[in-house]
């Protein structure tokens, strides 16, 4: 179909209202790279998400085709095909060729607004060599083309369809003159993009298609280095798909197909967040309206450090830079957190109050807003400005929170502790800061007790931290001196967890430590100075020693997380008992035995138990040099157990709970409780 005189009007309206975008298409989609191409896919699927939010469209179809052609289907009502009323053409026309007052870009080229209905469809229109619209209304199918914003194709009808049929189609070939650098699209990128569409949005479908070959598909394209776009992709995600192998076969296609839907809505979108995390609290959800706008809240903590996963929406858009509905929910969580640890008596009076960080320390939330007249400030207009969304935000926080907390006693304590051990490490960071600052460790030469190995490469040196002279001194003669180190640490481990921080500096067994490992603490700490990458905690398999594995444990969980964090920090199994034939005249141990379980099971195994003698190992220094070599130190005989977090935590919380100042009570609570404590057991 070609172009023809009573056409012409309205076909110079259309060529003078998107020249500007072809001419700075920067301006209206950011960038004419990757992202910017990327956007393309975005304008139109925000139509139909448009449409689903007016209550109209509940599926929504998105593929990619071999040409690199994108199509996308909604079940809405269908742009309208009657003449509009002043441009004197097709409404679905003059929605693809005019380009809406002030644009959804302002001069900066960043997005300014979402959620209006039609906007962008033109930008779409004007930026591909190509776009093809359908629409499904009052049982017709309508069909419409364009060439680089140029009606091609007049509206026509194409079919009869069911009443019951209607819906949206929209096809656009993005052009090469505008897209230099790529019109290749990323499948993740988008996918990524739908699914927290389809999470922020409850109920709505969203069917994502590649049919594209290998060959199509795997044009280099570089959306996250040229011009990033934020969401919910983590680095680990990143990661998997690079490493993902292509099994396809040259010119074989294979159809990928994602389908989104999530009838939780943004509480699926938590659980997602915190996939394969130990969390603290079922999710936390509730919501809120007034006249100003809706907003919805999901919130659960885990045992994570990080506090990544707050994310806050408005409108659908991921407002990366924050704002008003962030700042409300920030100080509602709070405010929260602490008036229910106070009035719990879980902050004692003289504790120092619990800041933002540590109450979200291991939250994953999703804040999202949904209002009429969105004000998008910032740098790249990510942040929500308006100032009536903070109060929405913050009460419906304070009373969803605080109800929650108070109906649900056992995650309170949970997440408050979780908190309180923030507000811990963060202070003993801050006096390690302020002591490596005054210099306290600097100048140290390495402490005399320590055996060093003669290698100087930290990736095959260990040192071992063993209790007592006289184990040391086994240790010392049955080692490989080549790439073992042995440090004795003489009398008990101060608990740095009470002591003050310069009491823990100058106790010579922690700053015999520090040097040793030489990492140093604090702001000055290090861990590529470490000068092992394993350091193993060779103590007593009694109480005493489980005591003061809970005590180094505390000192790196406090001083040198990331060493825990990269793997660094073991502890060895010494074997409680050695079974010995009686009659034997031979001192050889037929079998260590390393717990009284392992004693009972493989007693009740054998033919003639009698036979034998069980020697139980009070300490290490009961073992000969030999023994221990064989039994602890050997690395092709020995077992370690490498800590994690969960184990510093752990033994932390044994420490800062229950070795108060008499020394009895907490003996016996370890006896009690040695088989539910795991480092204990071990
Ligand atoms: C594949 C992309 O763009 N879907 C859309 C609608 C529905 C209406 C509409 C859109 C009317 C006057 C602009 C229908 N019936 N999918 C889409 N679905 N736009 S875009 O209206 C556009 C406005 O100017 C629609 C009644 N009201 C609205």
């Amino acid at each position: 179909m070609s172009d023809n005189d009573n056409y012409g009007a309205g076909q110079i309206q259309v060529l003078e209202g998107l020249e500007p975008v072809r001419k700075r298409p920067g301006m209206y989609i950011g960038s004419t790279g990757p992202r910017g191409l990327h956007h393309l896919v975005y304008e139109i699927v925000d139509n139909s998400v448009d449409e689903a939010l007016a209550g109209y469209c509940n599926s929504i179809q998105v593929t990619i085709h071999e040409d690199n052609s994108v199509t996308v289907v909604d079940n809405g009502r269908g742009i309208p095909v009657e003449k509009h009323p002043k441009e004197k053409i097709p409404t679905v026309e003059v929605v693809l060729t005019i380009l809406h007052a002030g644009g959804k870009f302002d001069n900066d080229g960043y997005k300014v607004s979402g959620g209006l209905h039609g906007v962008g469809v033109s930008v779409v229109n004007a930026l591909s060599k190509r776009t093809e619209v359908l629409v499904r209304r009052d049982g017709k199918e309508y069909a419409i083309a364009f060439e680089r914003g140029k009606t091609v194709e007049k509206l026509h009808e194409v079919r009869k369809v069911k009443e019951s049929d209607t819906g949206t189609t929209v096809t656009f070939w993005p052009d090469e003159e505008i897209f230099t650098e790529t019109t290749v699209f990323d499948y993740e990128t988008l996918a990524n993009r739908f699914r927290e569409m389809a999470f922020l949005n409850k109920g709505l479908k969203i069917v994502f298609t590649d049919e594209r070959s290998k060959a199509a598909r795997t044009q280099p394209v570089n959306v996250d280095a040229s011009d990033a776009e934020g969401g919910v992709v983590s680095d680990a995600e990143r990661e998997a798909k690079a490493a993902k192998p292509e099994p396809e076969e040259p010119g074989e296609v294979t159809v990928r197909t994602d389908t989104f839907c999530y009838s939780g809505g943004i509480i699926d979108f938590v659980k997602y967040l915190n996939e394969g995390k130990e969390t603290l609290n079922k999710p936390i959800y509730f919501e809120a309206a007034t006249e100003d706008g809706t907003v919805e809240v999901c919130m659960q903590w885990s045992k994570s450090y990080s506090s990544s996963g707050v994310m806050a929406f408005a409108n659908n858009i991921n407002t990366h830079e924050g704002g008003t509905h962030l700042d409300g929910f920030k100080q509602a969580v709070t405010r929260t957190i602490n008036e229910y640890a106070k009035s719990k008596n879980i902050l004692k009076g003289k504790d120092s109050k619990l800041t933002g960080d540590d109450t979200r320390e291991g939250l994953a939330a999703i804040i999202s807003v949904k209002l009429s007249d969105p004000q998008f400030e910032g740098q790249t207009k990510t942040k929500l400005g308006n100032t009536e969304i903070r109060s929405l935000v913050q009460g419906a926080v304070m009373k969803g929170l605080a109800e929650y907390l108070e109906e649900n006693p056992a995650p309170a304590k949970r997440i408050v502790e979780k908190a309180a051990a923030a507000l811990r490490a963060r202070e003993a960071a801050r006096k390690a800061r302020e002591a490596s600052r005054k210099g306290v460790l600097e100048g140290f030469s390495l402490p005399g007790k320590l055996a060093d190995c003669s290698s100087k490469d930290p990736a095959e040196s260990e040192i071992f931290i063993v209790e007592g002279d006289s184990a040391g001194g086994s240790a010392k003669q049955a080692r490989d001196r080549k790439y073992q180190a042995i440090l004795p640490l003489r009398g008990k481990i101060l608990n740095v967890e009470r002591a003050g921080q310069n009491r823990a500096l100058s106790s010579e067994t922690i700053s015999s430590l520090i040097t040793a490992i030489g990492t140093n603490i604090g702001d000055k700490f290090d861990a590529s100075k470490a000068r092992y990458h394993r350091i193993i905690i060779m103590t007593d398999a009694d109480v005493d020693g489980a005591h003061i594995r809970c005590l180094l444990l505390t000192f790196f969980y406090r001083y040198m997380p990331e060493l825990i964090n990269l793997g660094y920090i073991y502890i060895a199994q010494p074997p409680l008992f050695g079974l010995k034939k009686k009659n034997s005249r031979s001192t050889k141990v037929e079998k260590y035995i390393f717990d009284e379980k392992a004693l009972k099971m493989h007693m009740s195994e054998l033919a003639d138990p009698d036979k034998y003698t069980i020697q139980r190992y009070k300490g290490l220094g009961e073992m000969d040099p030999d023994q221990l070599w064989q039994t602890t130190m050997e690395p092709d005989t020995r077992t370690l157990v490498q800590v994690t977090v969960d184990d510093a935590i752990m033994a932390e919380r044994v420490v800062t709970e229950l070795m108060g100042d008499q020394v009895e009570p907490r003996k016996e609570f370890i006896q009690a409780h040695a088989k539910d404590v795991r480092y204990l057991d071990i």
